[in-house]
């Protein structure tokens, strides 16, 4: 059985708690971009390609096919100086690199179930050790989920980033690394609940999942990124920039197009994604 985790309010990241509980939470959005970014996020489910299925929809606003690339609202988020502030300080600075930007929507009806993991899906199992999810590993990145409406659909087990799962974590997660089935308990989650405008800023090496039977509408944004002083972790990997179409890139508002452009010279700078599961340790 999960229970929900009340969150204290402040615009500034505890780093020992976050170390602590692998996640925090914090008010970034003022009344006025609030209401300016739960707009924009209300237009994209407007378009017919998702208002006209109801169904969890994870929609893409950095790469191609992304629906709002002429409507800088959304990814003004990646900019946002509490978000940049706070995620620096948990990776002992910047620059920053977008890893991935999203924003996931669904309507009052609509399910949602993914099955538990840590996002090391990139990784191959026998790759993945303990020792990703212990102290000494410094993980170089950091996602987020900001919400524009309530959003109680995002569950973890807080201090499972920094230790091994335990034997009922083991058992929940039946014979894979990567995925639990869709129906396991997972013993000691907790859901979090954002208030509109707040962000949860996480070590997506916490076992995490999303679930949610929806009878208020989903507008959260879902961003991740990691910092140049370390290598990328395997989460930079989730598309290929070098693939992109150049006039995709020069199509994006100018600072979207700045990220994009970063993180292409990132990604020829760091082409493989085998050392990303090898760079981890400094202890
Ligand atoms: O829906 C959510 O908040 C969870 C998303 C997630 O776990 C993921 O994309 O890895």
């Amino acid at each position: 059985m999960t229970s929900t985790a009340a969150q204290p309010r402040t615009t500034s990241v505890d780093l020992a708690l976050f170390h602590k509980q692998g996640y925090v939470v914090l008010d970034v959005l003022s009344p006025a971009e609030l209401a300016r970014h739960r707009a924009a996020g209300d237009a994209v489910m407007q378009l017919d390609r998702y208002a006209s299925k109801l169904q969890f929809h994870y929609i893409p606003l950095i790469t191609p096919g992304a629906p709002v690339t002429n409507d800088p609202t959304l990814l003004e988020t990646v900019d946002h100086p509490i978000l940049i502030a706070a995620v620096e300080k948990i990776l002992g600075g910047g620059p920053l690199v977008l890893d991935n930007a999203a924003i996931l929507c669904a309507e009052p009806g609509a399910i949602y179930i993914q099955g538990w993991h840590r996002d090391v899906l990139q990784v191959p199992q026998e790759h993945i050790t303990d020792e990703m999810f212990s102290p000494r590993w410094v993980h170089n990145n950091v996602q987020l989920n900001m919400a524009l409406a309530d959003d109680a659909a995002f569950h973890t087990v807080p201090g499972s980033h920094a230790r091994p799962d335990t034997p009922g974590e083991r058992a929940a997660f039946g014979n894979s690394r990567h995925l639990s089935p869709d129906d396991a308990s997972m013993p000691g989650s907790v859901t979090l609940h954002l208030k509109p405008g707040q962000a949860v800023l996480y070590n997506n090496n916490l076992i995490h999942r999303g679930y949610a039977e929806f009878t208020t509408p989903r507008r959260t944004l879902h961003i991740g990124y990691h910092s140049v002083h370390r290598p990328p972790t395997w989460h930079f990997y989730n598309f290929d920039d070098r693939v992109l179409p150049r006039e995709h890139i020069a199509s994006l508002p100018p600072s979207a197009r700045r990220w994009m452009e970063a993180r292409l010279q990132r990604r020829i700078a760091w082409p493989d994604i085998e050392p990303s599961w090898r760079s981890g340790f400094v202890r």
